[in-house]
């Protein structure tokens, strides 16, 4: 079976793939027949991308997200498409709650001060004064296995936990007018694209933290960069609408926290990521049935 990938995975399980062919450009420049299967690295795969591979028959995606992937497109060419659930909540939640903590005690702020040289009094600068966690309200949009391991790490805290999801919870404006801390733990879909609209920003209140460790696009960007330049509230950010660019006005602010899309990035996860990828694939080799597939 030839399998193509858009870039070679960490972990020791990638060699039990048998000979995977690393692409060069995605999409590739000319079709290539043949190509049964696909590991896709945050690679959009739409219809253009699939005339390219006029033989698919499985997109690999190597994410719990799998919004890049058009997953109709695929269906309607008898292409399978799996993601690699379950074994990134523990580092997605625990780099949530190091946003939380950075923003809410001006962690990098803080760093930097000392770096500059500018800790010349045994007494910490006003600006530096944070907030605690405990008896602070964490507001959760979103409650499935990542948004109950941010539940979880933000109790042992002493946070308060409050909550909106699908079914049940608390209606998303009296979760965002009421929280000290909003973290968004949903799937990027139709319907949750630019969820957190200018108008749902509006609703935070003043001082509130906003951390994003799902999807850029679930939040109107522009909105909050507005927000934040206005000082009203401060967000921590993993992810960002149209990545790798971030918004040029977020960057010279006190009151944001930017990662670059780490939140499943440690060794541990990572491999253990490529583990369920490459599950996927020799089963599809095997003709039995996908782990983890989607539909859409
Ligand atoms: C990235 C993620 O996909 O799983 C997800 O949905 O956003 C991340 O794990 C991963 O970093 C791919 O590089």
């Amino acid at each position: 079976m030839r399998i193509v990938a858009t870039q070679k995975l960490p972990g020791p399980t990638w060699d039990d793939l048998p000979d995977v062919e690393l692409l060069d450009a995605w999409p590739p420049r000319e079709p290539l027949p043949g190509v049964e299967a696909l590991v896709a690295v945050v690679a959009r795969v739409g219809s253009a991308e699939l005339e390219r591979l006029p033989d698919l028959r499985l997109v690999a995606n190597y994410g719990v997200g799998y919004d890049t992937v058009d997953v109709a497109a695929c269906r309607e060419r008898g292409v399978a498409v799996t993601n690699t659930p379950g074994v990134l909540d523990a580092a997605v939640a625990d780099l949530t709650l190091a946003l939380i903590l950075a923003c809410r005690r001006h962690l990098v702020a803080s760093d930097r001060f000392v770096r500059e040289r500018r800790w010349q009094h045994g007494w910490a600068q006003p600006e530096l004064l944070g907030n605690d966690l405990a008896g602070a309200t964490l507001g959760l949009v979103g409650m499935g296995r990542i948004g109950s391991e941010v539940a979880r790490r933000a109790e042992a805290f002493g946070m308060k936990i409050a909550f909106h999801r699908r079914s049940g919870g608390l209606p998303l404006d009296e979760l965002l007018r009421t929280a000290d801390v909003v973290s968004l733990h949903v799937p990027l879909t139709p319907e949750t694209r630019r969820l957190i609209s200018r108008q749902r920003l509006a609703l935070l209140r003043d001082g509130a933290t906003l951390v994003n460790t799902a999807r850029g696009a679930i939040v109107d960007e522009e909105a909050l960069v507005d927000e934040l330049v206005a000082g009203r509230v401060s967000a921590g950010l993993d992810v960002f609408a149209d990545e790798p660019l971030v918004p040029e006005r977020l960057l010279d602010l006190p009151n944001v926290v930017l990662t670059p899309h780490i939140a499943s990035a440690t060794a541990e996860t990572r491999a253990a990521m490529t583990r369920v990828l490459v599950e996927n694939v020799l089963a599809f080799a095997a003709g039995t049935a996908l782990p983890n597939e989607v539909f859409g």
